[in-house]
This record gives C-alpha cells, sequence and structure tokens, in this order.
C-alpha cells in the first residue's frame, strides 16, 4: 500500500452562499449573514459574508453594527438572518454527492468533509487531482455550490489546503512537495494556531512554518506542554496520522424497541423509556451533536403509531435533559392511553454541532 490519499472539503463562504442560490441577485452585492440575539436591534454577531462584503473588513464572530459600518457606503449591502434549517437542507444534499466519491466519508459540520480515497485512486495523486476535480463538478453541477478542495496524504495537510486558495480552490500536495507548500505559509495556517500562540512566535521572529521548524520539541514542551508541543512540531513537518472515521452527517437520531411485553403501565414504560434514553446519548455524544427536539414514538399493539415531541429552550447534550423531557412526554402520551404499547421509540432532532466539532478543540 502506497501512501494515503485523503481530501478536505469546504464550501465556499457557506452561509452566504446558501442565500445567493435562492436569490442569484444577492450575488454582486455585499452580503452578511447575522445571527441576531434576542435583545433586538441589531445586537448579535455576523456568522458568515460573502467576499464582497468580506472586502470591506466584515468576517465571522464581529458585531452586526461594526458590519453595518464597515458596508456604510455600500446602499446595496444586503442582512440576512441565518436560516440553519435551509442550510442543513444544502448540506445534507452535497453531503450524499461527496460520500458517493469516498472509501471512507467523514462529515466534520453543515459545511466540511474529509474523504480518504486512498483505494479509489490507488494512492496515485494524478488519479486523485482528477477526482477531486469530479467532486467539484458534480457539487457544481447539481447543487450549484462552490468549494474548496485540499489533496494530501493526512487530514491535516488537507485542511490547510484547502484553505490556501479559496474560493473555488483545488490544492494539491503529494508528499514530495510537502516541505515546499508548508514552509512559506504563515503559523496562523496551520489549525490550533490561533492569535495567542502568534503572538508567542512572532516574539521569538517566528513567523512562517519554515521558521517554526527551528524550534527544538523541548522548547515547545516548555510552552506548550508535551501534547500540544508534540503537535505544533509534527504539523510544521506536515506529519499528522490521524485516521479519517466514516461518519455521516444525521438531522435526527433514534433509538426503537420492542417490549417485552405489549404495555401502557408507566413504571413499565419509564423504565424501558430511561434506558433508550441512555443508548440514544451514546450515540449523541460519539458524534458530537447537541440537540433540541426530544420526540416519543409509541408502535401499538394494532401497529397503529403515536408520537409527541417537544422543543427545547436551547441546544443541548445533557442526557439528565434528555430523560426528563422523554419522562413528560410519556405521562402526556398515556394520559388518554387506550390501546397498549407493543414497541417504544425515543428520538433527537434539530441537531447541531456541539463544541467538538471546532477545529481548535479537535486538534489540541
Ligand atoms: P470560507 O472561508 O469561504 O470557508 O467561509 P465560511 O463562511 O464557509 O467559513 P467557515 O468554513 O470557517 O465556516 C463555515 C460556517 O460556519 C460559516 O458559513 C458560518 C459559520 N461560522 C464560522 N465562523 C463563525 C463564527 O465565528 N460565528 C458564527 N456564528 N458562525 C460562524
Ligand atoms: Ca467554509
Ligand atoms: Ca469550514
Amino acid at each position: 500500500m502506497g501512501a494515503r490519499i485523503v481530501f478536505h472539503i469546504d464550501f465556499d463562504y457557506f452561509y452566504a452562499q446558501c442565500e445567493e442560490l435562492r436569490r442569484p441577485k444577492l450575488k454582486t452585492k455585499p452580503v452578511s449573514v447575522c445571527m441576531f440575539s434576542d435583545r433586538g436591534g441589531d445586537s448579535g454577531a455576523i456568522a458568515t459574508a460573502n467576499y464582497t462584503a468580506r472586502e470591506f473588513g466584515v468576517k465571522s464572530g464581529i458585531p452586526i453594527s461594526f458590519a453595518r459600518k464597515m458596508l456604510k457606503d455600500r446602499k446595496d449591502a444586503i442582512f440576512l438572518p441565518a436560516d440553519f434549517d435551509y442550510y442543513s437542507d444544502i448540506s445534507e444534499k452535497a453531503m450524499s454527492i461527496m460520500e458517493e466519491f469516498a472509501d471512507i466519508f467523514e462529515y466534520v459540520g453543515r459545511d466540511e468533509a474529509y474523504l480518504d480515497v486512498t483505494k479509489r485512486t490507488d494512492s496515485d495523486f494524478g488519479k486523485a487531482g482528477y477526482l477531486a476535480q469530479q467532486i467539484k463538478n458534480a457539487i457544481k453541477n447539481k447543487l450549484k455550490l462552490g468549494c474548496s478542495v485540499g489533496v494530501s496524504p493526512n487530514k491535516l495537510l488537507s485542511k490547510i489546503a484547502s484553505d490556501h486558495h479559496k474560493p473555488d480552490g483545488l490544492t494539491i500536495v503529494p508528499p514530495e512537495k510537502i516541505e515546499a507548500f508548508l514552509e512559506p505559509l504563515k503559523i496562523r495556517a496551520i489549525p490550533g494556531i490561533g492569535k495567542k500562540s502568534e503572538e508567542y512566535f512572532s516574539q521569538m521572529n517566528i513567523q512562517t512554518v519554515g521558521e517554526l521548524k527551528k524550534l527544538d520539541v523541548f522548547s515547545l514542551n516548555r510552552e506548550f506542554g508535551r501534547k500540544t508541543a508534540s503537535y505544533i512540531f509534527n504539523a510544521a513537518r506536515g506529519i499528522s496520522d490521524e485516521p479519517v472515521k466514516e461518519k455521516k452527517p444525521s438531522s435526527q437520531y433514534s433509538k426503537i424497541m420492542t417490549l417485552k411485553k405489549d404495555s401502557k403501565e408507566y413504571e413499565f414504560l419509564l423504565e424501558n423509556t430511561i434506558s433508550l434514553c441512555c443508548e440514544l446519548h451514546e450515540v449523541i455524544k460519539k458524534n458530537g451533536r447537541l440537540f433540541r427536539s426530544v420526540g416519543m414514538q409509541f408502535v401499538q399493539s394494532d401497529m397503529s403509531s403515536k408520537t409527541k415531541s417537544r422543543l427545547l429552550k436551547n441546544h443541548t447534550a445533557s442526557l439528565g435533559e434528555l430523560q426528563k423531557t422523554a419522562q413528560q412526554l410519556l405521562r402526556e402520551a398515556l394520559e388518554d392511553q387506550t390501546k397498549t404499547v407493543r414497541r417504544l421509540g425515543v428520538k433527537v432532532s434539530e441537531l447541531s454541532e456541539g463544541k467538538g466539532q471546532s477545529d481548535i478543540t479537535s486538534y489540541f
């Protein structure tokens, strides 16, 4: 077996691009997607902006009021509230197109994924480049969605490479080009190196990845601790052996079981509900997701179905909250229950990414 070949695919200015898709006239205007807070007015932050708005300094995380000031001379500037359901819908479609092209497919978040394509390309970077272009074309033709792709022997390098040319990029880094690719890059290009580490390194006159390589692992250890130090040391050399792990996107998770006996007895059903919640919670945890909606399903002895669901105030990953909500739903469902229950199910939906998905936390 030759070198691994891993793709990182990241959709360009994702939320704003989604807005352009449904209103193509927006394309020539500065578009900012906003997360308005419930305090009203302009309070809240920018989720993302298209490249026209970025030319004026607008970017993710800044207050909406700042963005308005930056764009005050553009009478055509557009500010839209984020519509996550719509973005998730486009994301799911794009993910299912990409899955077809992978040996192993790892969903990372709404706008990115890793694909291990080692087998289907026979470890050949020429074939891999061709495959990457095919994927870009498929997403473009079917959804009109643009993305940037990094191709390299590992996840870390591919993540850096996908960010190298944006939008609509394709950056291929075969093993023999790793050094030449990495050395001139700003250290910030390494996922996990943020403002603070950047300041620390710049005091030592280190700006580029090439310069970072001059530091030995011991001085890095002293500053960052063993784990982070070894990550930085290896990252500067393009080394990372984290495997691409199969993970599919899902808009809901559920667990359903056939009961030992048909029943409409609260205590018996509660006991089973609680254990279903535990199993379901394992899945939620494994996928690093938060949920906001909890649902309960009965398949009754005549095979008819009964469902109840509740939307929580906030997204959560709490097992306690899941069990408490399921218990309430169970009690409500049993209020007018005449038939016995044969199968019992618990479901969570309205999912969002947990904290675990951000680059920094998953790398450090
Ligand atoms: P790019 O650079 O063309 O990939 O642009 P985006 O907007 O796709 O940026 P990316 O990939 O870092 O993030 C994907 C989506 O995640 C983005 O469309 C909005 C959301 N997002 C990113 N950063 C933030 C942030 O700081 N706050 C909030 N609320 N959302 C963010
Ligand atoms: Ca993106
Ligand atoms: Ca991204």
